[in-house]
């Protein structure tokens, strides 16, 4: 096993690795920038380094500094969060070139499902089904016009190296094809340095499934049940749920088998995430998949009751997962509300500043991640997002339950958080009753 890693990253996240590593008897050394010198996690690190300004070119993106503090502090691993760095391949690769494990996927396995169109044709290699749509990247608007004529209306333009939604278009006739293709280009070119599109037929109103998987260095690879992560607006997750709520057991065997023939085939190593398009006649598509460890992976944590990044850390260190599947067992319903110092009173407008009260809930089936007390100043230079409350009940009523009363119980004054609209989200007949899809929050809120 390791003896001391680093953590690269911030906030929430770097706590929650703090936690894993000492309980497996590692040192963590954490990196920070000069806006998070008061932060009290940095107090539990076993080593605190300063890697820079705010700004996260200068800090948390600094490949250079990170491997100097790396260096520095002498130690075996770097764990990367998510966000970041984390889906970097030069990082990781520089990592691999210091003699640093990268707390991660093997590069050739980054490149590969970093690559969506590679991702496709792997998928549709091992019989998992994709969505209808073109065979590599398109060269030009008339060719992306041939093939939705041939597939019919409505498409979606996406881009090959893409994420958040960047570079993608829904296109609904010919006449706006042409233009929907070249902004997708420039923005893709802009924003991933590859302007390279492909194109899939539009699925209207699908649920968005993602399967949680974890591979050995050993040639083991165990799944650990989906996400339902729907409920989400303007590509930002806002509640995630495990179990999905409408997947009977077949079609959810179905879908972990189609996620682990993909991580299979593409020699995958450490968490992953395959995503997937579920339809109205509930078939399901691979759309593309994550090669780090999610914002989310809490709920599923809590279903399972194993600890994702303690795994991520033992298969780093090259120990096997001594676990079978059938042994990976499946518990009630988990809820996760992403808690974001934004305000919904006003388009989600980041809402930074000083937390001057801060009460946390509690309770049977609560867990709270956050890095933030009484007294923190949300920086408006990071994500917004400042706590994850997950609640674990028997029943997805149960759970809807604890989870309005713990978010009534949740006090973070005087900035605006997502807090109320995650309890109108909860309340709302439709997402009580199931009847939810991708688009659910831009149509009811
Ligand atoms: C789709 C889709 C429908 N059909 N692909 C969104 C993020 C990225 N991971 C994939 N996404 C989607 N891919 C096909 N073939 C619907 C989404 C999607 C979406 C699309 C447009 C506007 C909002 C959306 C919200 C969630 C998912």
């Amino acid at each position: 096993m390791f003896s001391r890693i680093l953590i690269a990253n911030r906030g929430e996240i770097a706590l929650r690795i703090i936690r894993a590593c000492h309980e497996l008897n590692i040192e963590a050394v954490v990196v920070y920038s000069e806006a998070d010198r008061d932060a009290p996690y940095l107090q539990l690190a076993d080593e605190a380094i300063c890697i820079g300004p705010p700004d996260c070119a200068k800090s948390y993106l600094n490949i250079p500094r990170i491997i100097s503090a790396a260096e520095i502090s002498d130690v075996e691993a770097i764990h990367p969060g998510y966000g970041f760095l984390a889906e970097n391949i030069n990082f990781a690769q520089i990592c691999c070139d210091c003699g640093i494990t990268f707390i991660g996927p093997p590069v050739e396995a980054m490149q590969l499902l970093g690559d969506k169109i590679q991702a496709r044709k792997l998928a549709s290699k091992v019989g998992v089904p994709i969505v209808p749509g073109s065979d590599g990247a398109l060269d030009k608007g008339s060719s992306a016009l041939e093939l939705a004529n041939k597939m019919g209306y409505p498409v979606i333009l996406k881009a090959t190296s893409g994420g958040g939604g960047r570079g993608m278009r829904v296109v609904h006739n010919d006449l706006t094809l042409r233009s929907a293709f070249n902004a997708a280009r420039a923005e893709a070119q802009a924003a991933f340095g590859d302007g390279s599109i492909y194109l899939e037929k539009f699925i209207v109103e699908p649920r968005h499934v993602e399967v949680q998987v974890m591979a050995d260095s050993h040639g083991n690879a165990l799944h650990f049940y989906e996400r339902d992560c729907s409920i989400q607006r303007r590509h930002q997750k806002m509640i995630e749920e495990s179990p999905c709520p409408i997947l009977d057991k077949q079609t959810r065997g179905q879908l972990a088998e189609a996620a682990l023939k993909i991580i299979k085939k593409a020699k995958y190593v450490n968490a992953a995430t395959v995503e997937f398009l579920l339809d109205k006649d509930k078939n399901f598509y691979f759309i593309e998949a994550n090669t780090r460890i999610q914002v989310e992976h809490p709920v599923t944590e809590v279903v399972t009751g194993h600890d994702l990044i303690k795994w991520q850390l033992k298969i780093a260190a090259g120990l096997p997962m001594k676990l079978s599947q059938k042994n990976i067992k499946h518990t009630g319903v988990a809820i996760e509300c992403r808690v974001n110092a934004e305000d919904p009173e006003n388009n989600f407008a980041p809402s930074p500043g000083k937390i001057t009260r801060l009460i946390l809930p509690g309770g049977p089936g609560v867990r709270v991640d956050t890095h933030v007390h009484q007294g923190w100043i949300v920086s408006p230079t990071y994500d917004s997002m400042i706590a994850k409350l997950i609640v674990h009940q028997r029943t997805r009523t149960e759970a809807i339950a604890t989870m309005k009363r713990a978010l009534r119980e949740f006090v973070i004054e005087p900035i605006k958080t997502t807090i109320p609209a995650c309890l109108d989200i909860l309340s709302h007949n439709l997402f009580v009753k199931n009847k939810i899809d991708t688009g659910f929050v831009e149509r009811n809120f």
